[in-house]
C-alpha cells in the first residue's frame, strides 16, 4: 500500500466517525386545566390537585381560589397521554362522587 492509500483511508475513517444532526422534534405539550362551577365544594377541588396533581394544600388552596374567581385554572403541563390519563381520571373520580367539576386538555 503507498503512503498516498494510507492517507486516503484514514480520512475515510475520520469522515465515517462524524456524529449526525438528531432530527427529533420535541412532543406536543398540553396545558390540563379545570373550570369552575357553582356546585363541587372547594375542599373536593383541593383533594383532587393534591392527590392527581402533587401539589402541596398551600398550592392546591391557591389554584382553587384562582378557579373559583377566574373561571379557569392550569393544574399542570404534559405529554399528550399523560394529559389524557389525568383529565380521565379527574372527571371519573368527580362523577364516582357526585360532583359535576370538570377537566379539560389543551394545547400549550
Ligand atoms: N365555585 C365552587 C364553590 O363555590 C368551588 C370550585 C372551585 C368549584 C374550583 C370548581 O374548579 C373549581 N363551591
Amino acid at each position: 500500500m503507498s503512503e498516498d492509500s494510507k492517507t486516503d483511508l484514514r480520512e475515510d475513517q475520520d469522515l465515517l466517525v462524524q456524529e449526525s444532526r438528531p432530527e427529533l422534534e420535541k412532543p406536543p405539550m398540553f396545558k390540563v386545566v379545570i373550570l369552575n362551577d357553582d356546585y363541587t365544594p372547594m375542599e373536593f377541588v383541593v383533594i383532587v390537585l393534591e392527590t392527581f396533581f402533587a401539589m402541596s394544600r398551600e398550592n392546591a388552596t391557591r389554584v382553587m381560589l384562582h378557579v373559583h374567581t377566574q373561571g379557569k385554572g392550569v393544574c399542570g403541563v404534559f405529554t399528550r397521554d399523560v394529559a389524557d390519563t389525568k383529565v380521565a381520571q379527574v372527571n371519573a373520580f368527580s362523577r364516582a362522587h357526585q360532583h359535576p367539576l370538570m377537566c379539560a386538555m389543551e394545547e400549550a
